[in-house]
Formats: C-alpha cells, structure tokens, sequence
C-alpha cells in the first residue's frame, strides 16, 4: 500500500484562488490537491489534503498523521505565527515536515516574520505561490523514496 502525505491547511486557506489573488494567485486547494497527486504518484505516494479554520482540528489531524501518514506538508496560516499547541503536536510526529507558505512572508509584515512551526520543520518554503506545495511533495518523494 502507498504511503500517504498529509497536506494540512489552517484558516483561510479555503479561499486560495476566490479572493486577493493579488497575493496568494488564481489557483485554489482543489488545483494544489491534483498538482501534489501528480508529483506523488511519481514517487508512489498518496495524498490527503485537508483543510481547517480550527486550531484544534488541524491538531487533531497531526496527532492521527502520526498512525496513518508518513510525511506532512503543512501550511498553518497565520497560526503559523501564534500557535505553540501545533509546534507541540508537531513535535510528536517522527517523519518529516515541510512547511509552505504560498506568499514570501518575509517581504510582508514583521509579524509574519516568526514561525512556530520552522522550529519543527525539516524545510520550508515561501514565496513559491501555490506551486510550493508540488516542490514541497517533490522533495518529499526524495526524502521518503
Ligand atoms: O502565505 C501563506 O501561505 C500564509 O500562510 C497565508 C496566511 C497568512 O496568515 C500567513 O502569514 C502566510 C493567510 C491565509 C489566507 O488565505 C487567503 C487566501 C486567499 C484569500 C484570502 C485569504
């Protein structure tokens, strides 16, 4: 059976490619979920793409990667920048973690700058619009394959 990668999404994420493309581009979670599925395929992986406005879901879905998936890609949000609880569960997962973000947060406002989960993360990438999450499935095939 195919080992599966978890791509867990935090709040408003549902709203790639719907409004300010300005930022964040035209495509949306749907196009992302079938641009991964690609890439995997290519490694004979398998996706799960999820996505959550609560905290405590997107936890919940870390803690079960921990039996059913072998790697994440997470892109947390703006819990990204607050968030020590999905810090704490991600520490509990053993396989890798890449973390995305489809905007270069570095360029944005200062407090955007810190992330929680890079302390945890095996890689990070930002700025690559939604194609960072393909580049984020490539590598995962590199490090799992
Ligand atoms: O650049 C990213 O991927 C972010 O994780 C996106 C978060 C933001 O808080 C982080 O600092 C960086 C915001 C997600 C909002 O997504 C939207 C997408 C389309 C339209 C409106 C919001």
């Amino acid at each position: 059976m195919s080992k599966t990668i978890y791509i867990i999404n935090g709040p408003n994420l549902n709203l790639l490619g719907k409004r300010q493309p300005e930022i964040y581009g035209h495509e949306t979670l749907a196009d992302v979920e079938r641009q991964c599925a690609g890439v995997a395929q290519g490694f004979g992986l398998a996706v799960r793409l999820l996505q959550s406005n609560r905290e405590g879901e997107l936890i919940d879905w870390i803690h079960e990667a921990r039996e059913k998936a072998a790697g994440i890609i997470i892109n947390p949000g703006a819990f990204t920048h607050t968030s020590i609880a999905i810090l704490d569960a991600l520490n509990a997962f053993e396989g890798p973690v890449l973390e995305v973000h489809v905007s270069n947060v570095h360029k944005r406002e200062s407090f955007r700058h810190h992330s929680y989960v890079s302390m945890r993360a095996d890689g990070v990438l930002a700025g690559f619009g939604v194609e960072g999450y393909a580049l984020a499935m490539r590598r995962m095939g590199s490090l799992l394959g």
